[in-house]
């Protein structure tokens, strides 16, 4: 089977000798080397330019190469009735716990000023912030807001999430839609964006959410972490809150516009720790599997796992 790999991130390379070990039937071909587009079957992709989809007349899936799929849905030119699946994946899962859990853990532990008393040889100890006094709050409770949620809530955190509907995570908090979310904001110290980039979320955290966080807990000020969507929060807000000291820190992963322009302040803020869009990367060794098993099952006439409600945009 024919599977047509675009990306402008992702190397064929490593994808194609993922896909030869798995399965020799599979297939995977560049746009470049497609001399018939009948001849693809499948579709495996990142950021596909608008109409590239539409081109194909025997194409069965689409496979996002990452959780998100806004990259792929912001074409309007998408194939009507070809399902597109999302990666679903518990390595992806963790990657993402990792990432999350480490900068909670360097907030609640103080660990910049540390950094800073080291760089002036300085030694000052002072009580640490116990991570059972530190609330955070999850906007986003699918699948790796749930696991990231479990992760923190083993390590002490006091965890909350927020989605549109209530989920069951022992010892989490579930609050759900419009009016659940002041009560949400008013208990969070630090706040975690997992949610998708859709109509509904775009520009949604900016100064009306981020005014509404808690101002008495124990980081002197609550804190925002993004790992969700760029194009869900609202830069200029987050700056603005961050210079007349509401919020306290901000940990960005992802951002309006990707990579981060070199004029932004969020580059040199003292108060923001900017990474490239690197909590979890896909890796192709476990998502390979589930795209094989998602194609056999189509091929068995079976339904396929992960499919995307385009009408929801998640
Ligand atoms: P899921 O689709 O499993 O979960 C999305 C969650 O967001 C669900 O809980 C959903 O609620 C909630 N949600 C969506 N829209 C709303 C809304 N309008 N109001 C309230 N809640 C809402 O996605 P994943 O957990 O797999 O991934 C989340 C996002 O993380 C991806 O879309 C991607 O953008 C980002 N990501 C970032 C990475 C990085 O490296 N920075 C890596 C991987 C993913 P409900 O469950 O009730 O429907
Ligand atoms: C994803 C991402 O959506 O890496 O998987 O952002």
């Amino acid at each position: 089977m024919s599977i047509l790999f675009i990306s402008d991130v992702d190397s064929f390379d490593n994808w194609d000798a993922v896909f030869r070990s798995k399965d020799p039937r599979a297939q995977l071909v560049e746009c470049e080397d497609v001399d018939d587009p009948a001849s693809i079957e499948y579709a495996l992709a990142w950021n596909p330019p608008d109409g590239l989809l539409a081109r194909l007349p025997r194409l069965k899936a689409i496979f996002s190469l990452g959780a998100g799929v806004d990259h792929i849905l912001r074409d309007h030119t998408l194939p009507k009735g070809v399902p597109i699946v999302r990666a679903v994946d518990t390595n992806l899962a963790m990657r993402m716990a990792e990432y999350v859990v480490l900068h909670c853990l360097i907030l609640s532990r103080q660990q910049r000023r540390l950094d800073a008393q080291q760089v002036k040889r300085l030694w000052v100890s002072e009580l640490p912030v116990f991570s059972s006094d530190v609330r955070v709050g999850i906007m986003g409770l699918g699948h790796l807001g749930r696991y990231v949620a479990e992760r923190l809530r083993d390590i002490g955190f006091q965890v909350a999430g927020w989605s549109t509907g209530h989920k069951e995570i022992p010892e989490v908090a579930s609050f759900a839609g419009e009016g659940e979310l002041a009560s949400f904001l008013q208990r969070t110290d630090i706040l975690v964006s997992l949610l998708p980039h859709t109509p509904k979320t775009h520009g949604f955290i900016g100064t009306s959410i981020l005014r509404q966080l808690s101002r008495d807990g124990v980081l002197g000020g609550p804190a925002f972490i993004s790992v969700g969507r760029g194009t869900v929060h609202v830069e200029d807000d987050i700056v603005e809150a961050l210079d007349d000291g509401f919020l306290s820190a901000a940990v960005l992963d992802v951002f309006e516009r990707e990579p981060l322009p070199e004029g932004s302040p969020l580059w040199r803020h003292p108060r923001v720790t900017v990474t490239p869009h690197c909590a979890a990367v896909t890796d192709p060794r476990s998502i390979v599997s589930s795209v094989l098993a998602n194609i056999a099952r189509l091929e068995r006439g079976d339904s396929l796992e992960n499919v995307v409600n385009v009408e929801r945009g998640y």
